[in-house]
């Protein structure tokens, strides 16, 4: 936990977190812009709103398997651990809190005192029965996330449980079909409340890290949310199907399927669809921007699961593993290259549709783009 001393940030040669030069911390921030599809220009204008004054962040915590916490605190990407050590200042989180109990809850009061945070919202909010399903020092979580919140200026709900409410919402058959503690998402938590709070989801169960701190950074910069979709979800990382951008997409459209685990399909990494792959119906960029920068096949599709739509609310912990996924549209990829064996494809059907897979190879360009900057920066140094 940090004071309120800690807050003001000495833009010198190195970070805050100490191993993190002023220079590698621009080309980060830099990357970062790209991938939200900003100019990498504005890098600068963001390391130097990131590096001015360390935004104090409240991490409140429902019921959760701390997956989320975890996930960024072991990201493979070392700058971007250090840029969550360099950028926030935690003031209170119960995964991380140095302190405990009285002390703990006393710092808490203090930081909402303070204002001028951030607040955090991981794991779900159970609203059943008055919400006593989940209490921390004695008072459920609803309650301290409405208190935390209502002095908060934005409220980021990180992972599928904060989104939408996520594995704990899953009903249960012998409870009729209803979530055994009422869990929801911290927006629909705060509605309860009456806290009208902004809030941006980055769902995904756990989600990416870079889309929890590109989205940090952006409001560290601009003082506001980025654009989010119907789900309050940024657009920049789901503005786009799985299915969109996938590496098995051309033996989908060739109409070359996976029939069971194992098969020579399955082997030759042919399309998952007939295995239960939800990606026609899961908006997230894991398709593109992949996982612990371990190489391009390190996400669920590229190691040969379905994905299971862990970010989309009614799918993931809903639609059943194997049933197939209800595709929202299909649009064809512009131009994709052949897999082994394979055709080459050009999209040929109507403008919108090809314009609307142009953007989304863009966009994926633009993430993989962010991501080997930052690899060619490391490079270089
Ligand atoms: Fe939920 Fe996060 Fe899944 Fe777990 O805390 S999104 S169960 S990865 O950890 O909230
Ligand atoms: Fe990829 Fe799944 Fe779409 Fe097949 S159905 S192309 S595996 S996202
Ligand atoms: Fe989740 Fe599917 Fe991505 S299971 S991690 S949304 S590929």
């Amino acid at each position: 936990m940090k004071c309120g001393e800690c807050r003001e940030v000495d833009v010198g040669t190195t970070s805050r977190a100490g191993n993190l030069s002023r220079r590698d911390f621009i080309k980060i921030c830099s990357a970062a812009a790209v991938y939200m599809g900003l100019p990498a220009a504005m890098g600068a204008k963001i390391a130097q709103a990131a590096t001015a004054r360390r935004l104090p962040v409240i991490w409140v915590s429902g019921q959760e398997c701390t997956g989320c916490t975890e996930s960024l605190l072991r990201t493979d990407h070392p700058d971007f651990a250090h840029l969550i050590l360099d950028l926030i200042s935690l003031e209170y989180s119960e995964t991380l809190n140095a302190g405990a109990g009285e002390q703990a809850e006393a710092a808490l009061q203090a930081s909402v005192k303070a204002g001028g945070y951030v607040m955090v919202a991981e794991g779900s909010f159970p609203l059943k029965d008055g919400g006593i399903y989940c209490k921390v020092g004695g008072r459920t979580i609803v309650d301290i996330a409405a208190e935390v919140a209502s002095s908060a200026a934005a409220v980021i709900g990180i992972g599928s449980c904060a989104s939408w409410g996520g594995m704990p919402s899953a009903t249960a058959v012998d409870m009729g079909g209803k979530s055994p503690t009422g869990a929801v998402g911290i927006a629909e938590a705060l509605e309860s409340k009456g806290v009208k709070t902004p809030v941006v989801n980055i769902p995904g169960c756990p989600p990416n890290g870079y889309n929890f701190l590109s989205t940090v950074l952006y409001f560290v910069t601009f003082g506001k949310l980025p654009e989010v979709d119907d789900k309050a979800r940024p657009k920049f990382a789901y503005g786009r199907l799985i299915h969109e951008n996938c590496e098995r997409r051309p033996h989908f459209d060739a109409g070359r399927f996976a029939e069971q685990f194992g098969d020579d399909g399955h082997r030759q990494g042919y399309c998952l669809y007939k295995l239960g792959c939800k990606g026609p119906e899961t908006f997230n960029n894991c398709s593109t921007l992949t996982y612990n920068d371990v190489g391009a096949s390190a996400w669920p599709v590229g190691m040969g699961a379905p994905c299971f739509g862990c970010s989309e609310a009614d799918v993931g912990f809903t639609a059943p593993l194997h049933s197939p996924a209800r595709p929202i549209y299909v649009t064809p990829p512009a131009l994709f290259t052949g897999v082994d064996g394979g055709p080459k494809g050009k999209a040929t059907t109507g403008g919108a549709l090809v314009g609307g897979a142009v953007i989304g190879a863009v966009v994926g360009a633009g993430i993989v783009t962010a991501k080997k900057t930052g690899k060619k920066a490391e490079e270089e140094s």
